[in-house]
């Protein structure tokens, strides 16, 4: 085959990829969102033009120049009627970068923007950064809260001693950004997401404080801090809002994944919980909510996961993790959720808001043993008996 050739059937093959039909697993499912067939980015789906050299002459081959690992952990929003997500683009050097995918439905046929976004650096620029939070605040800003991460100098001869700090960026459009100084704390910090409203006239941020760049340590859980000046943002006080527990699916570490939604029964919450295995982490997605009056306040917590890697979705660069960082709430009441499995690919599930306001409300809680854990089956086993009024 002439290079030409080959050329049409790349580009067409990409095209069919780009332009596939998602549909609905068809399957009976758990009632409370649905899976769809296919992930809605990988790696194949990046633009040609950032992968192939198309001159035949300096690429006679048309070998790719550039490849590409991972589209993953992905900020979402519907930004003028349309569905947008800045994702974490992973290249085969293991560099991640964000990049906007848009799609007409939030569903399929996303495709990229013609290039990444080019995001300014703070004073000390970033090896990597990744897993952006998109927070369209009231103050008019859209704000890409990610993380940023470096090798940490203080232990020179360990190459894998790093950093990890939350950096914050402000866009109106997705295309030019503000980088505003990261984030001051005494500790790390991975998985801090911008609240969306001022509470007591400041700025509010879930945060994740950790000992080390993967132990969270003494780090309890996911907690909370509020800001008065976002462009010199610093963690003074830090309360832990919703902690880890002794044998719970988030046991060694969890995180905030998207802003959370407000709702008029409370803000809702998506939210990561990590536990160790023989085999390493597991990374599973949870959600809660808290008080609409006081969003520190957790008025409802499912116990255990809410969505886990299924079949294909384990395999990948990093097997057992499902993440989220960002979903959009449509017009209708939908909820589009946009999930990555194993560090490799994304996905959606679909849900609504009171679908996932019923689950939070009547699923029952985690009481933390075996005992009580059959206590409430028997529970539900007698209501269905008619022995419960
Ligand atoms: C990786 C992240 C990961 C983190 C902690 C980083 O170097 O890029 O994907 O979450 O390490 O394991
Ligand atoms: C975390 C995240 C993600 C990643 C996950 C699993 O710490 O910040 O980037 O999906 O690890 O590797």
């Amino acid at each position: 085959m002439d290079f030409k050739e080959r050329m049409i059937k790349l580009r067409q093959r990409h095209e069919d990829l780009l332009a596939r039909e998602n549909k609905p697993v068809e399957c009976f499912g758990n009632g409370i969102y649905q899976k769809y067939q296919f992930p809605i980015l990988t790696a194949e789906h990046t633009p040609l033009e950032w992968r192939y050299d198309f001159s035949e002459k300096d690429n006679p081959y048309l070998m790719q120049r550039i490849m590409m690992n991972a589209v993953l952990n992905a900020g979402a929003i519907k930004l003028n009627g349309r569905y947008l997500l800045v994702c974490r683009v992973e290249g085969a050097d293991r560099k991640s970068f964000f990049a906007v995918a848009e799609s007409p439905n939030g569903i399929d046929n996303f495709r990229f923007w013609d290039e990444p976004i080019t995001m300014p650096e703070d004073l000390i620029p970033a090896t990597n950064v990744y897993d952006m939070r998109l927070t369209q605040h009231e103050d008019g800003w859209i704000y890409g809260v990610f993380c940023a991460e470096r090798h940490d100098d203080s232990q020179p001869s360990n190459l894998s001693a790093a950093t990890a700090t939350a950096a914050i960026a402000r866009t109106k459009d997705l295309k030019s950004w503000e980088r505003l100084p990261d984030l001051k704390s005494h500790s790390q910090q991975r998985n801090v997401v911008l609240h969306p409203e001022f509470v007591d006239g400041k700025y509010a941020f879930y945060t994740r404080p950790q000992d080390g760049f993967i132990d969270t340590g003494s780090g309890g859980g996911i907690g909370w801090t509020l800001v008065e000046d976002i462009t010199h943002a610093e963690v003074k006080e830090e309360i832990i809002i919703n902690p880890r527990h002794y044998h719970t699916i988030q046991e060694v570490k969890n995180g905030e994944g998207p802003a959370p939604l407000k709702t008029q029964k409370g803000w809702l919450h998506l939210a990561h919980g990590v536990r160790g295995t023989a085999d390493g982490l597991r990374y599973v997605l949870y959600m809660y909510m808290t008080a609409l009056d006081d969003p520190t306040r957790v008025i409802a917590q499912p116990g255990g996961w809410f969505l886990v890697p299924e079949g294909e979705e384990y395999v990948g660069d990093v097997m057992n993790v499902a993440f989220s960082n960002g979903w959009i709430l449509d017009d209708d009441g939908r909820v589009l959720i946009y999930y990555a499995t194993a560090d490799t690919r994304l996905h959606v599930a679909v849900s609504s808001l009171d679908r996932l306001i019923d689950y939070c409300m009547n699923t029952p809680k985690d009481r933390l043993t075996t005992g009580a854990s059959v206590e409430t089956i028997k529970q539900l086993i007698r209501k269905n008996h008619g022995m419960l009024k």
